[in-house]
């Protein structure tokens, strides 16, 4: 008897069909679609797979056999870890192969926001650069040499301080659980409390993972402490920001401006006032979202959730 694999959302073909190699897969590319098939399938999972899907005491009802969890994703917000562990529910991420592409997507931000790129090339597309030529008031702020201030620095902070340090000779403040010594002696990173970062910081990016303890973290106090010519980068979490605050201090000039690739709802509500903010640039949760780099979280993930179903060795579990 092949043991059964849950797949919900899309994965790509070369992982599902790891999975199949010694399982019997049950492939809901769109799950929500298919939500009764979806859940009769559960009943009989010995191990799930996908990105995103809450879970919680109720779904874990819905599925008795579960040995494995596979999150498609390096962040696991999404899973009741403590649930798990008294369920004897072991659960995986994908940390790692995401790090460098993800980084770069945050520079992407921070140079997106710094020279106005999204409202420049509106500029040019709809005819505004005439022969009176471009504004003084167009401007935008430089980033090489300046501070760059990074709240969490695991995998994805230390990458992104490699690339402010060598590339743009950006100083590198930092706050962390834990200290960072490779940071710290690689990219002449210094650890201080959030605080002084707030406080010194030309850009402030938050890479911290979503917990009890992160959620709504960076609010009123702390954009109140950052400088009027800080912008604002998060690729994290959108609760880990209390986004109403992040609103309150973009319209009242607290703040330049804001690079943000997550919301507190996602997808963001049309009506968002971050979106009709031309200091704001908004991408849709798209850190990771490289062919390179989804194919390799997918891999991971089907790696980890044979090795489970199997009761062997886990590649990166997550406890
Ligand atoms: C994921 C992410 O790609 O890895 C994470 O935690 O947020 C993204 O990289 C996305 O959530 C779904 O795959």
């Amino acid at each position: 008897m092949k043991p059964v694999v849950v797949v919900y959302n899309r994965l790509y073909e070369e992982a599902l069909e790891y999975i199949q190699a010694s399982c019997d897969v049950h492939y809901f590319p769109g799950y929500k679609e298919k939500m009764p098939e979806f859940l009769e399938a559960l009943k009989g999972a010995d191990g799930l797979i996908g990105s995103g899907l809450k879970v919680d005491e109720a779904l874990l009802d819905q599925a008795p056999n579960l040995k494995v969890i596979a999150n498609k994703s390096v962040g696991y917000d999404n899973l009741d870890i403590s649930l798990l562990k008294k369920s004897g529910i072991r659960a995986t991420n994908t940390p790692g192969v995401l790090d460098d592409t993800v980084a770069d997507a945050i520079v992407a931000l921070m140079l997106a926001a710094a020279r106005r790129v999204p409202e420049l090339d509106q500029f040019v597309k709809t005819g505004g650069w005439t022969e009176s030529g471009f504004k003084d008031h167009q401007f935008g702020v430089d980033v090489h040499h300046k501070k760059l201030g990074i709240i969490g620095m695991g995998g994805i902070g230390s990458r992104l301080a490699k690339r402010a340090h060598f590339g743009f000779d950006m100083t590198i403040l930092y706050h962390n659980r834990s200290r960072n010594e490779q940071a710290e002696s690689t990219y002449d990173a210094v650890y201080c409390q959030v605080e002084e970062l707030l406080e010194q910081s030309d850009f402030v990016c938050v890479m911290t993972p979503l917990t009890p303890q992160t959620k709504g973290m960076i609010g009123k106090n702390e954009f109140a402490q950052m400088k009027k010519t800080a912008i604002f980068i998060n690729a994290s979490r959108g609760a880990v920001v209390d986004e109403p605050a992040l609103i309150e201090a973009l319209q009242t000039k607290q703040i330049l401006g804001a690079g943000l690739d997550v919301f507190e709802q996602e997808p963001v509500e049309r009506d968002n006032p971050l979106l009709s903010m031309p200091n704001v640039v908004t991408l849709p949760h798209i850190g990771s979202a490289t062919e390179e780099t989804r194919k390799k979280m997918a891999m991971l993930a089907a790696e980890n959730v044979v090795a489970g179903v199997a009761g062997g060795k886990l590649k990166t579990p997550i406890f």
